[in-house]
């Protein structure tokens, strides 16, 4: 049986929680949190999550487990068969990632966990990237309905698991919201939000939550301590 290691506050546990539910794999979930422990570093050399255990061994990276799930078992795809509309797929989810999630990260500690202020330079330079990530998302994203075009893939999960993020932190630091020009976008996302796996998802995570900020805030205000 498939597990997989992570926390329900996890974006990206969640899409490859997602994933599995949509392929209808069964699955183990391994509740375990990133960090630099050796168990941890043992099992993904850069101690993040999530991390998929296999009959051969562990792998960790999103996009790359994604790719292993759909290599091993092709039932339900997330990915489409022609290699070039799936060059396609992956594109839109890695410029999701590359260009939306990230530069929203940088952000996070003080958005999404109620910590420090973003250093200025940082929160200067994640504006100007969401910016031209959303420019991105714009020009490439079909929406019809939904990232990719017709089907759910990949890509979906990467959108529906960075750009709500991100948009807080557009609202809160930018008071900006980078869907307002995007209605195809804001409706595929109450579309997902139907989605019964989506749900139980969001049970989970809104379950999960107030443990995991406790579990944050500490860990902030002593790299404040550090830093001072
Ligand atoms: N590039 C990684 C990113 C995963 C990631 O950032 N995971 C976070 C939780 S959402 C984590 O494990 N953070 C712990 C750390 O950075 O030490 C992926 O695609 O899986």
């Amino acid at each position: 049986m498939l597990k997989l290691y992570g926390f329900a506050a996890s974006n990206y546990f969640n899409m490859v929680k997602l994933a599995l539910l949509e392929k209808q794999l069964p699955f183990d979930m391994i509740p375990i949190h990133g960090c630099q422990n050796p168990e941890i570093l043992a099992i993904s050399a850069r101690g993040k999550v999530p991390i998929l255990e296999t009959d051969k061994g562990f792998i960790s990276e999103t996009d790359v487990i994604l790719r292993y799930l759909e290599d091993v078992y092709p039932t339900h795809p997330l990915v489409p068969a022609d290699p070039y509309e799936r060059a396609q797929v992956w594109t839109l989810a890695k410029e999701i990632e590359l260009y939306i999630e990230l530069p929203a990260r940088s952000c996070y500690v003080e958005v999404i966990f109620g910590g420090r202020p973003t250093p200025e330079a940082l929160k200067a330079k994640a504006g100007r990237d969401l910016l031209k990530g959303f420019a991105a998302l714009k020009q490439r994203a079909q929406f019809s309905p939904y990232v990719a075009g017709t089907s759910f893939t990949v890509a979906d999960l990467y959108f529906l698991y960075s750009v709500d993020l991100a948009r807080l932190v557009g609202k809160q630091l930018f008071a900006t919201d980078y869907l307002e020009d995007m209605p195809c976008a804001r409706a595929l996302l109450a579309r997902l939000a139907q989605n019964p796996h989506v749900q139980r998802i969001a049970l989970d995570k809104d379950a999960e939550f107030p443990a995991f900020l406790e579990r944050v805030r500490p860990r902030d205000r002593a790299r404040e301590v550090q830093n001072e």
